[in-house]
């Protein structure tokens, strides 16, 4: 029997974040089959997509004389400037090929133009609700399996946040990759082991 008080979270798998993507993710493209057997064993699955609107205020192109991968402050803190990439319905923000998408439910983020959203529970404020947690909690589902991309930006914020709200929370390395900014891969790492994120 699968544990109905258990979903999968898979983040992000989308066509910018792999191969020749606008934000591709070494090794994005190597998890697909991995993430796709391991849906068999969840009662729940939920997909997640990073879903701009043209012009966000994460895209280096809309900052005079910033490139992508440069650091801005925003209202709500410092900000990676990114490459254009997910924008809602086109080609680059689609589920990437292969991937099974028969799942629960699929969670959109980072629709708000003056905010990015990297958690799949709140937006980069660290306070604007996605409505995810209501939905878990409705349903009873108190422990949350993570795979996907990136795991040193959305899964590690996803699962960050969801450990501090109280799940049950666990990251399957090997079914996920990095962006690896600055050492940016072991620091989330150390961050989600502190924040009681189990990694086997
Ligand atoms: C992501 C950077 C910008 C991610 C999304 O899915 O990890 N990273 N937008
Ligand atoms: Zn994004």
């Amino acid at each position: 029997m699968r544990d109905r008080t258990h979903a999968l979270l898979v983040i992000d798998m989308q066509n910018d974040f792999i191969a020749d993507g606008a934000l591709a993710v070494p090794g994005g493209d190597q998890i697909v089959d991995g993430i796709n057997a391991l849906m068999d064993d969840f009662a729940t699955v939920i997909l997640t997509q990073d879903w701009h609107p043209a012009g966000h205020s994460s895209f280096a192109s809309q900052h005079p004389g910033k490139s992508p991968m440069e650091m801005t402050e925003m209202p709500y803190g410092p900000q990676v400037l990114w490459p254009d990439h997910c924008v809602q319905g086109r080609k680059g923000a689609e589920f990437v090929p292969g991937l099974r998408t028969d799942g629960d439910l699929i969670i959109r983020k980072g629709f708000n133009p003056a905010i990015d959203s990297y958690s799949a529970f709140f937006e980069n404020d660290h306070t604007t609700p996605t409505g995810l947690e209501g939905y878990l909690r409705t349903r009873g589902i108190d422990k949350l399996t993570m795979v996907g991309l990136a795991l040193d930006f959305c899964v590690n914020y996803s699962a960050q946040d969801a450990a501090r709200l109280g799940f049950d929370v666990t990251l399957r390395p090997d079914l996920s990759a990095a962006i690896d900014l600055d050492g940016s891969r072991d620091a989330s790492m150390k961050d989600m082991e502190n924040a009681g994120v189990r990694l086997p």
